[in-house]
Order: structure tokens, then C-alpha cells, then sequence
């Protein structure tokens, strides 16, 4: 059989070309997270076809040799000849770039893709993808694969046309792919990456069923590693998981739901007696964690909605004035899911919603809903304890006022008591300057030693700094170690936090890869997400990884940042060798914290993003919130850097700059 079955092709797979070419225009990188970008490509071409109602199950699994399937059991691809391109409707899909929402856009309620860049960019970046439909009583198959000719290879090309296979009383598609090595090198799919974007999906999708499982793992039964998602109450269910461990002012989230020509969106709200915002925004479901017109939309009809509803209820009187926005948004946790056809994203990361058409539209349709809500039997509770919470709010705005002159005398020049733990660096080039926050003494002390004192300052942390999640501003600054920090930075905080006054290029959290570590990271990065924030967003926080083992012999030494790298590495040590297992910082000599930790081309950085912003905002409320033993178990399980999969957002690994 020829490979490429048919002359005319050459031109659809020009396309395909042009991806081959320039893989980083289409997926972003060439690494782990470009290559999971064409797993999220298929699996949104499934989740489109069930969130419109037509099937209810996705399934992905994870094979032995990197390859990874997608089924569902929605109608399946078309299979009957495109009126143009004269080939199967699978052929355009696989084939044609853009193709994946756009070959009929009648049936695709909204065009899916991470990207939008279709199931045709996973096909040219596959060594060779599977495709299988169950449609109307019968099955099809058609496969796919790279061609080499010469130095150069072409992907995606199909082997021969769409072929019935027989009948089928199943109904759905099927898709198998091997990222190409040629690409990819030798990244391989992340269970907890995967497992993390599929529960966001079950969440984002109530009464779809997500099923991951793994082949590479079993358990002592023999079965394999497997994670299944359903929840039924949807955004509901996704705000009782961000808001577990915290303590809720009403037990059942508020959920009102809206839909016009323009936009359907869902949108679920719960508060806490905490003090912090917490807006959680999705477009046709991929995360826009920088927010945009939906986001402001939604919070003028909260606003609004609640101060019209208490006055008609009597809980504003005529005489008292409208409470603020961030009254009612004092303890807010809510999540909002919008699907609209011409997405437009903006921002730094691509994760802002730009449509400005969609904040009037999702104001009128959200402040209708709530107002709705407010005349359902079971609202009034609900409404009282918002409108007394944000009275309260609202009440402690002016000690507010007063906490931040507070802030300002804690930034302001004579604070120098305060920098006293601080071994700053002689450079004043705040481009090339480190600032090490150190976890303990004795590792702040091997760290003094060790560093580069021209641009690399450190400073040790006793024991662990103020919980800032359940304190208002006045308080966190009353801490001692929060003032350190605030004074070693230079650029204030809150409103007043100044990014260009910043005195470091880099912060790097050195802490630990244990529980306690865990902790003094997740509240250092929860002050700084609350009061610092442009540090974060403006990539100047890292965590620094720390080995876990060395494992040596006679001409062999090599250090360990994963766990489960270790068997890899004694593997290549080979028989005679030994293992030296760091159970913290402390335990390393100056020598050994530079070369592993501290030295530009040798450590390992992870550089702390706000990507995943509802999971780092669940570490925190897990973290802080009372409930020990979930802060223990998602310890374990979450905050783990010492991850190679993680090490993708790194500013550099071994001394290599970012791509
Ligand atoms: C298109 O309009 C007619 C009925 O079927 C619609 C469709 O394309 N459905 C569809 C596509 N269901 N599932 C897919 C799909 C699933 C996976 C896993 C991967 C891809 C590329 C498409």
C-alpha cells in the first residue's frame, strides 16, 4: 500500500507542513507542555461534541510506549465526502489545519481546541495517530503516520482512505496517537498533569464522566492506575472543592445560570469568613486566569444585584449608602463557565477575555438571575448572610485606609533594624541580583557561606512566617518576618507595592522537600500572591529545587531532584553504588548547597506562574484553612517541586535559559 494514497494531497498536507516546520507557533514549546498540548487538542474535540449533549463519557489512556487514546461515545467524526476537498469527514478533521471546529460550524456550537488550532496539529506532530468512528450502526477506521524522504519528514499522511470496517451497534471516536520522538525527544505524558486538566473538566462539565487510566501503574490487585470524575452538580461541586477546608458563611452555593444569542454561561458562588476574592474564569473551558470583560461583568451585576435585593428586603435603609463591590466580593470564592463562538484573548498569557460585546451581556443576564434567586424560597438566609458580611466589610474599610499608612511606614528608609538578618549583596544591579529567602538557620547560615556575594543575598527564615491567609492587611504587617521581607524587597506592598523600586531580579524560596517546607513555601507564596502580586506575574519568584539524593561512586557522581529518577540514575551508575539521601537543607555542607542549589549552571529553579491559579489557590485555602489532615494529604500529593514534569517553568534547568 502506498503511503501517500493520492496525488492531491500533497496540498492538504502543505498545512501539515507548516507545522512540522514551526511546532512552537502551534503548540508553544517543543517540551513536555507542548507535547500535552496535543493530547488537550483531541480531548477538547471530544468534550465539545458531549457538552452539547451528545454523550456523556471521555475516556483517556496512557500507553507503555508514550502512546495515549481518546474515546467518547458521542456521535463520532463525520465520515461521509467533504462537498470540497472530496475526501471523509475524518480526512478534513486529521488533515486540514483549523479544521476541527470549523468543518461544519452548525454542529459545533463553539469552536473548541486549547488553541484552536485542531486535531490536525496533533496528527503532524505524531509518528503515526489511529483514528476509529462508531457511526449510525457501522465502524470505521484510518490511520495515519510521519514519512520520511530523505532529511525530510512529513506528518500526518494518511495510509489509505476512511475504510468500513463493519457494523457496530456503539456510537463515538476514538483517537490513538505516538508523539513524535523527533520532536518531542524523550517527553513523556504526566499522569497528574493529565489527571489535574480532566478533573477541571468534570468539573467544568457536571454529568460528563472522566476517565483516566494509566498502564504504566498497577496496584497490588494488578489493576491499573485509574481516576474517574463525575460531578453531577458541576460548578457547584467545583466550588465545594476550592472552598474545602474553609469556613463557609452558607452551606449551598448560589448557581444561576445565563444564555442568549451571544453567550451561555454558568456561574456558581459561595462565601467564606475569610477576607480574600477569589474569581475562578473559564471561556469555552479553558482557563482565563488573567480574568477580562466576563469577570467584570459578573462582579457589577454581584453589586449591583445585592445592593438593589437588600434594599428591597430592608437590609439597606433609605438613609444608608450603597455598599462597594469589594464589600460583597470580601470572601468570595466564584466560579464562572462562558461559552461564545469568536473568542477573542488578550493579556500577557493569552488568558484575558477581550470581547468587549460579553460585559453588558453577562451583567444584564447575571444581575436578572440573581435578582431571580433572591425570590426563590430558601435565598433569604442565604442573602442575609452576604449583606451582613459585606456590612462588615464595608465597616472595617477605613481601618483599612489606616493600615495602609502602616505600610507605608514599613517600606519607608528608616526601617533599617528591621534588614538585620539580611546579608545583602555588594552589586546594586537589581538585573542580576538574588534574593534567597532560606528556610532554618543552618541552611541560612551554609547559604551565607556559600554564595556569590556580589549579586546573591540571603535571608534566613526562623521557623515560619505568619500565616497570612485569615489576616487583614494591619495584622500581616505586625509580623516580623513579613516586615523582612517587605524591607528586603523595597518596593512596598498592596496598592502601594511599586514593581520598579524592586531591589531583586530574582526571589528564591529555598525550603525544604518536606511537609514543613511545603508550608513555609505555601505561605510565602501566598503573601506574596496577595500583596505582592506583580512579583509573581512578572515571573520574578522561583522555588529553588534541592536534591533528594546523590548517588556516587569511583568517577560517578550525580545528584537527584525526582524521585522517580532515581532508579534511572543508578542505572547508569552501574554496580558499587552508593546513595546519599539529603533529608533537608540543613544537612548539606556550603559546598554542596552551591553546587546543587545555588550556582547559576547547576541548580534547578522552578519560576512560579499564576497558570494554574484555582490550584494554587486551593494549596492556600487547604494550607491555611483547619482542616489538618487535607492540608496534610494535599501536601504530599500537590506541592511536590521536586517533579521533572514541573521543571518546565523553569527560568533555567542546569544553567540553560528558557526557550
Ligand atoms: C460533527 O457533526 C456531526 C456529528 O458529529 C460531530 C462530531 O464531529 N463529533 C465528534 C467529534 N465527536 N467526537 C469527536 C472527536 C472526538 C475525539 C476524541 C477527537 C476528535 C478529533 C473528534
Amino acid at each position: 500500500m502506498s503511503n501517500a494514497y493520492n496525488s492531491k494531497d500533497i496540498l492538504v498536507l502543505d498545512g501539515l507542513d507548516a507545522v512540522r516546520l514551526r511546532p512552537g507557533m502551534y503548540i508553544g514549546t517543543t517540551g513536555v507542555k507542548g507535547m500535552h498540548h496535543l493530547l488537550w487538542e483531541i480531548v477538547d474535540n471530544g468534550v465539545d461534541e458531549l457538552s452539547n449533549g451528545h454523550g456523556n463519557k471521555l475516556t483517556v489512556t496512557m500507553h507503555k510506549d508514550n502512546s495515549i487514546t481518546v474515546a467518547d461515545n458521542g456521535r463520532g467524526i463525520p465520515v461521509d465526502k467533504h462537498p470540497k476537498l472530496k475526501v471523509s469527514g475524518v480526512e478534513v478533521v486529521f488533515t486540514q489545519l483549523h479544521a476541527g471546529g470549523k468543518f461544519n460550524n452548525s454542529n459545533y456550537a463553539y469552536s473548541g481546541g486549547l488553541h484552536g488550532v485542531g486535531a490536525s496539529v496533533t496528527n503532524a506532530l505524531s509518528e503515526w495517530l489511529k483514528v476509529t468512528v462508531y457511526k449510525d450502526g457501522y465502524k470505521y477506521a484510518m490511520e495515519f503516520s510521519a514519512v520520511e524522504k530523505g532529511k525530510k519528514v512529513t506528518g500526518g499522511v494518511p495510509k489509505e482512505p476512511l475504510k468500513m470496517m463493519g457494523k457496530t451497534k456503539l456510537s463515538g471516536t476514538e483517537v490513538t496517537f505516538l508523539p513524535d520522538k523527533r520532536i518531542f525527544g524523550d517527553a513523556i505524558f504526566d499522569f497528574d498533569t493529565i489527571n489535574k486538566r480532566l478533573k477541571e473538566l468534570a468539573f467544568l462539565n457536571g454529568g460528563v464522566e472522566f476517565v483516566l487510566i494509566d498502564e504504566n501503574v498497577k496496584d497490588e490487585e494488578g489493576n491499573y492506575r485509574t481516576k474517574d470524575y463525575n460531578f453531577k452538580n458541576g460548578l457547584k461541586d467545583f466550588i465545594k472543592y476550592l472552598n474545602d477546608g474553609t469556613n463557609v458563611v452558607y452551606k449551598d452555593p448560589i448557581y444561576i445560570e445565563g444564555k442568549s444569542d451571544l453567550i451561555t454561561f454558568g456561574c456558581a458562588i459561595q462565601h467564606a469568613d475569610n477576607y480574600n476574592e477569589n474569581f475562578f474564569s473559564f471561556v469555552n473551558n479553558i482557563p482565563t486566569s488573567e480574568g477580562g470583560t466576563h469577570e467584570v461583568g459578573l462582579k457589577s451585576a454581584i453589586t449591583r444585584a445585592f445592593n438593589d435585593i437588600a434594599r428591597e428586603q430592608g437590609l439597606l435603609k433609605d438613609k444608608e449608602q450603597n455598599l462597594l463591590g469589594e464589600d460583597y466580593r470580601e470572601g468570595i470564592t466564584a466560579v464562572i463557565s462562558l461559552k461564545l463562538k469568536n473568542v477573542q484573548f488578550e493579556g500577557q498569557t493569552k488568558t484575558k477575555l477581550g470581547n468587549p460585546e460579553v460585559r453588558p451581556e453577562v451583567e444584564n443576564l447575571a444581575y436578572n438571575a440573581l435578582i431571580e434567586f433572591s425570590k426563590q424560597k430558601g435565598s433569604k438566609n442565604i442573602i442575609a448572610e452576604i449583606i451582613n458580611k459585606a456590612k462588615g466589610a464595608a465597616k472595617v474599610r477605613l481601618a483599612a485606609k489606616h493600615a495602609k499608612e502602616t505600610a507605608r511606614k514599613a517600606t519607608s528608609a528608616d526601617n533599617y533594624s528591621l534588614v538585620g538578618k539580611l546579608s545583602s549583596c555588594t552589586g546594586k544591579n537589581y538585573l542580576i541580583n538574588e534574593l534567597f529567602i532560606v528556610e532554618g538557620d543552618s541552611a541560612g547560615g551554609s547559604a551565607k557561606q556559600a554564595r556569590d556575594r556580589h549579586y546573591q543575598a540571603i535571608l534566613p527564615l526562623k521557623g515560619k512566617p505568619l500565616n497570612v491567609e485569615k489576616k487583614r492587611l494591619n495584622q500581616v504587617l505586625d509580623n516580623e518576618e513579613i516586615r523582612t521581607i517587605i524591607s528586603a524587597l523595597g518596593a512596598g506592598i498592596g496598592t502601594d507595592f511599586k514593581i520598579e523600586n524592586l531591589k531583586y531580579n530574582k526571589v528564591i524560596i529555598l525550603a525544604d522537600a518536606d511537609q514543613d517546607g511545603a508550608h513555609i513555601r505555601a505561605i510565602l507564596l501566598t503573601f506574596f500572591y496577595r500583596y505582592m502580586r506583580e512579583l509573581i506575574t512578572e515571573g520574578h519568584v522561583y522555588v529553588g529545587v534541592a536534591p533528594l539524593y546523590r548517588v556516587y561512586k569511583k568517577n560517578f557522581s550525580e545528584y537527584v531532584y525526582d524521585d522517580d529518577k532515581l532508579e534511572k540514575v543508578i542505572k547508569k551508575c552501574g554496580a558499587g553504588y552508593q546513595i546519599q539521601r539529603y533529608k533537608g537543607l540543613g544537612e548539606m555542607t556550603a559546598d554542596q548547597l552551591w553546587n546543587t542549589t545555588m550556582a547559576p549552571d547547576k541548580r534547578v529553579l522552578v519560576q512560579v506562574q499564576l497558570e494554574d491559579v484555582a490550584e494554587a489557590e486551593r494549596m492556600i485555602s487547604t494550607f491555611m484553612g483547619d482542616n489538618i489532615e487535607a492540608r496534610k494529604a494535599y501536601i504530599s500529593e500537590n506541592a511536590n517541586f521536586n517533579k521533572e514534569s514541573n521543571f518546565e517553568h523553569i527560568g533555567e534547568v542546569n544553567g540553560e535559559e528558557e526557550r
